[in-house]
């Protein structure tokens, strides 16, 4: 009988995941990071937004970002490091002031960027696989009955 009421409560909490595992992925789907105004010239990355507002964006496997230049300057969204130099993941060329460049992630990851022209100008996009965390999870919670 008590087992019975236990596997009631663990079959509520796996229908609840996946209930709410929609609403996750529509959140995540999408995000939009702007530049910093006046980020042509170095300064925005000593400030708490940095020169990409956000700086760090997270999105789902399969999500886009989209990347406003509210700038008045033309900036580039290159994947890499201004150390490391572009690592081919991505590359808008150059985005007039005005423009606006959009890359869909479809592999998990941290993605770093930069801008060619401007090296003090940095961010990240990270990538999550939210249907493995919530397998994951699930699994967890079936391991924990025994
Ligand atoms: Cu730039």
């Amino acid at each position: 009988m008590q087992k019975k009421v236990y596997s009631l409560f663990l079959m509520f909490a796996v229908f609840s995941l996946i209930a709410t595992t929609p609403s996750v992925f529509a959140d995540h789907g999408t995000a939009t990071v702007t530049n910093a105004p006046g980020s042509s010239v170095p300064g925005c990355e000593e400030t708490a937004d940095g020169c990409f507002i956000p700086s760090m964006v997270t999105i789902d496997v399969g999500g886009e970002v989209t990347w406003d230049n509210d700038d008045t300057a033309a900036h580039t969204i290159t994947s890499g490091t201004p150390t490391g130099g572009p690592d081919g993941h991505f590359d808008s060329s150059l985005i007039m002031a005005g423009s606006s460049f959009s890359h869909t992630f479809d592999e998990a990851g941290t993605y770093d960027y930069f801008c060619m022209v401007h090296p003090w100008m940095a961010g990240s996009v990270i990538v999550v696989d939210e249907a493995a965390e919530a397998a994951e999870a699930a699994e967890a919670a079936e391991a924990a009955e025994v």
